[in-house]
Order: structure tokens, then C-alpha cells, then sequence
């Protein structure tokens, strides 16, 4: 069997993809748990999982060079833009000089490997007015997070023109499903809110609740994933992971009392400082390759509600 060696994988992203990959692979994860959690993927053997920073070098070539693994896919992150800007230098060392210790140690031990796949983000277009967001958009990243997310990118794409690895970065825009932790003040939207309707409490709007996100369900980010490994015309390019559709706050927040039958109360703050009004993705050339997104944000919720 071909192994894929998933880095953060014990987190929300990292165990959806792994329990997909799981059925046709031999899955190892590496995770510190400063995110991730071991009952997120409980599906993986004790011996495949490998709780470990992804800063120590050492460890990851030497499991690198040990295992020879056909894929990796890299999501293993400081994930809080907040964090970022408290911790920049942790932030640095994480989401950038991480990402170029993996590529650099494939790329010194001539590791066989068919591709690796990295997790960037929305966040590297920063507060730019352009919609919908294109890979050939202009990008201003404005956090240390997102400078060191397209420090990433540019990385692998370099990795890919120079070295011919094959590489491939996802820009993922707002992604929700379950295992997302809804604790952080800084916790995606959706599972704050669902938290909100779940403990019948009130949730707060920072704003007008007018703004709009690109919503992915998580399923439909693990089928990109899945197309994007499979296919040699991946290597070398950078794809948007969305669903090409906006939907307002408001909207997101009146959708879900009708997906679990009783309405709850809310409020109206400032906006958060930094916020971005609109986004939403251009998503041609992810279904170029035969992307088509499943879930809109009614099934997704559906399913959200139905699965926690
Ligand atoms: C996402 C990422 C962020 C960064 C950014 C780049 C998540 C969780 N955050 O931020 O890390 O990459 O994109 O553009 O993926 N909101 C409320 N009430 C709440 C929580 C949020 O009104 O309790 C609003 C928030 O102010 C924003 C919207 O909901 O306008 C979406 O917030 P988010 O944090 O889920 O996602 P976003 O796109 O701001």
C-alpha cells in the first residue's frame, strides 16, 4: 500500500482528510496536539501516529528518509491569525521555515514522492476589494500568519520549478464541519454559532451581519484534495478551495434555525478591526479538474447538525 504522511493531521482539516485518505492508503500522522486531538482520529493505528513538533527537524527527516512516503500533505499550522500577531516569531517558524525544512529534505534525500500538497489560505489576499478572489488576484497579506502561509506557497511553487517536486497549494477559504472547535474567540463563525444554537444562548454579530464568506463544508475540501493528489496537472500551481458562492451572516445564521427548527437571539457589536466585508472565490481551475463543489450551505449545515 502507498503511504501518505499527513502533518497536522489530528486536527479538524488534517482527521477529515485522513479518515478519506484511510480507506485507500496507509495513513501516518504527525501532530503536537497543540491544535489537533488523538480522538479525532482514532481510526489510525498507535504506531502511525507520530505526537511531534513540526519544527523539529531532526525527527522529520529522519522519518522522511525512514518511511519514503508517496504523499504529504502539510497542514500542520499555527492556525489563528490572533496567534500570529502575539506570537510572530512561532508563527514564522511554524507555517514558514517548517514548510521549507519538509520541502528541502525531500528535495536533499531524492525522496520518490508523487506529491505534496500544502494548506494556504484566503488570507494571503488580505482586505484587497477584488471579487470574486482569483489565484491571479493580486494578494496583500497583512498578518504574519498570511505572509508566512504565501512564504509557503511561493516556496513550493519555486520547489516545483527548480527541483521539478510535486508540489501543489490549496488556498483554503472558510471551511466549517465537525471536530471544529468552537472554544477560541478567534473559532471559525459557523462553529461558533452552531455552538450558540446547541446551548441556546445568544450570538453576537460583530457588524451588520451583512458581510459575506465563502462557506466550504468540509467534505467538499476533502474531495479537492483528493482530485488535486491525484492529477499530474496540479504540480506547480496554486488552487482556490471554495465553493464560488457568498452567503451574508445573516443569511448563514437564519439558515441554521431552520435547519434545527427553533430561532435563538442575537446582537449587534463593532466590527472586528481587520475584518474583510466580502469574500468569495473564483473556483475555474479547480473544476478545470473535475471539481465540483456537493455541498451548498444547506446541506452542509444539515449534515453539520446531524453528525455532532
Ligand atoms: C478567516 C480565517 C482567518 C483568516 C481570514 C483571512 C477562520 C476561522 N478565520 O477569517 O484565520 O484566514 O479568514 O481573510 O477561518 N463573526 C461574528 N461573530 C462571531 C465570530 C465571527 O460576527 O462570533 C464574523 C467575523 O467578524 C467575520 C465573519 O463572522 O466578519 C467570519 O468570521 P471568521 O472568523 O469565521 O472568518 P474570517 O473570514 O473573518
Amino acid at each position: 500500500m502507498k503511504k501518505v504522511l499527513v502533518t497536522g493531521g489530528a486536527g479538524f482539516i488534517g482527521s477529515h482528510i485522513c479518515e478519506n485518505l484511510n480507506k485507500t492508503l496507509d495513513v501516518y500522522v504527525l501532530d503536537n496536539l497543540s491544535n489537533g486531538d488523538l480522538q479525532n482520529i482514532k481510526f489510525i493505528n498507535d504506531d502511525h501516529i507520530f505526537i511531534e513538533d513540526i519544527r523539529n527537524k531532526k525527527f522529520l527527516t529522519n522519518i522522511i528518509k525512514e518511511y519514503q512516503f508517496n504523499y504529504i500533505i502539510h497542514l500542520a499550522a499555527v492556525v489563528s491569525v490572533a496567534d500570529s500577531i502575539l506570537y510572530p516569531e512561532l508563527s514564522h517558524e511554524v507555517n514558514a521555515r517548517a514548510t521549507f525544512d519538509l520541502l528541502d529534505i525531500v528535495r536533499q534525500h531524492h525522496i520518490n514522492i508523487e506529491k505534496i500538497i500544502f494548506a494556504s489560505s484566503a488570507a494571503v489576499y488580505g482586505n484587497l476589494p477584488t471579487l470574486p478572489k482569483r489565484i491571479d488576484s493580486p494578494v496583500m497579506p497583512i498578518s504574519p500568519y498570511a505572509v508566512d502561509k504565501y512564504y509557503g506557497e511561493r516556496t513550493l511553487l519555486n520547489y516545483h520549478l527548480l527541483y521539478r517536486l510535486p508540489t501543489v497549494a490549496l488556498r483554503f477559504f472558510n471551511v466549517y464541519g465537525p471536530r471544529q472547535k468552537s472554544t477560541s474567540p478567534y473559532s471559525g463563525v459557523i462553529s461558533k454559532m452552531f455552538n450558540c444554537y446547541r446551548n441556546r444562548c445568544d450570538f453576537t454579530f460583530y457588524g451588520d451581519g451583512l458581510q459575506t464568506r465563502d462557506y466550504i463544508y468540509i467534505n467538499d475540501l476533502v474531495s479537492a484534495v483528493n482530485i488535486v493528489m491525484n492529477i499530474e496537472e496540479s504540480n506547480g500551481q496554486v488552487f482556490n478551495v471554495a465553493t464560488g458562492k457568498e452567503t451574508s451572516l445573516e443569511n448563514v445564521f437564519d439558515l441554521f434555525a431552520s435547519t434545527v427548527g427553533y430561532s435563538i437571539n442575537c446582537h449587534y457589536k463593532d466590527m472586528r478591526s481587520g475584518d474583510i466585508k466580502h469574500s468569495y472565490a473564483d473556483i475555474s481551475e479547480l473544476e478545470k479538474l473535475g471539481y465540483i463543489p456537493k455541498y451548498d450551505l444547506k446541506d452542509g449545515l444539515r449534515n453539520y447538525v446531524k453528525s455532532e
